[in-house]
């Protein structure tokens, strides 16, 4: 699904990546792990990340998030599904603002799409005022939910190919590319706090590479 939309981007080439960090092996007390990257570059995108991970014996991740090209007045999409023993412990995707304020046009193509009345929404954590008004987080009960926030994905998707074939990019030098660009950090920074994910990383790399790892893969900016 991530994939099918990145290569349906123009212009999408990938980014080459030092090669030990496009696939991390490693074992801790006889539990395996291993994370293989993605990055791409796109019209539009400065950063197209796709990641799937495996840590352990009971944990799987897939997380991607799109960085948009600050001169492209386009939300960030973003989407993290952490498995915890063989069920979706976590299902959170969303398009958040990079700017303040947001086009009605976004506003009138979000409202179009239906989140389904999921069973078990989640609150967002204290650094969660990154993310839209359009924020879906649930912990799914079942396969139908599981399928719904799929498709749910998929939305978010079309939604922003919409966004990408409506917009004209904007100097590099302008203050809105500027904004844009700030938001984008603070989404970073604000990521950067989840300490769900620093403490699963630094379970398996120690604190110092997990941090870098953060700071280099994930969330640079
Ligand atoms: C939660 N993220 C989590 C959790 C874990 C990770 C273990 C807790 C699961 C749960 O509460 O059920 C771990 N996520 C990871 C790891 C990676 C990862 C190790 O991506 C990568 C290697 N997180 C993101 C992105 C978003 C995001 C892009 O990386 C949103 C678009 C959100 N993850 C997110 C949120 C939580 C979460 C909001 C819940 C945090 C909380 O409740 O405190």
């Amino acid at each position: 699904l991530l994939q099918n939309r990145i290569n349906s981007f123009d212009n999408v080439r990938a980014l080459s990546l030092d090669p030990q960090l496009k696939q991390i092996y490693g074992s801790l007390n006889n539990e395996d792990l291993f994370i293989i990257n993605e990055f791409y570059q796109a019209k539009g995108f400065r950063k197209l990340h796709l990641e799937v991970a495996s840590l352990g014996n009971s944990m799987q991740i897939l997380h991607s998030v799109f960085f948009p090209d600050p001169c492209f007045e386009i939300p960030i999409f973003g989407v993290d599904l952490v498995v915890i023993s063989d069920k979706i412990s976590a299902a959170i995707v969303d398009l958040s603002p990079v700017s303040k304020n947001t086009s009605k046009f976004f506003k009138s193509s979000m409202a179009s799409i239906t989140i389904p009345n999921f069973k078990a929404f989640r609150d967002l954590p204290d650094w969660g005022g990154i993310f839209s008004p359009y924020v879906c987080f649930i912990s799914p009960v079942d396969n139908n939910e599981e399928k719904s926030f799929l498709k749910l994905i998929e939305d978010y998707l079309s939604a922003l190919s919409t966004f990408l074939n409506n917009i004209k990019p904007e100097h590099a030098d302008s203050i809105n590319t500027k904004e844009r660009f700030n938001f984008q950090k603070l989404y970073c920074l604000q990521q950067k706090q989840n300490d769900k994910t620093r403490s699963v990383l630094s379970k398996f790399f120690g604190s110092s590479l997990a941090n870098r790892y953060i700071d280099d893969i994930l969330f640079e900016c």
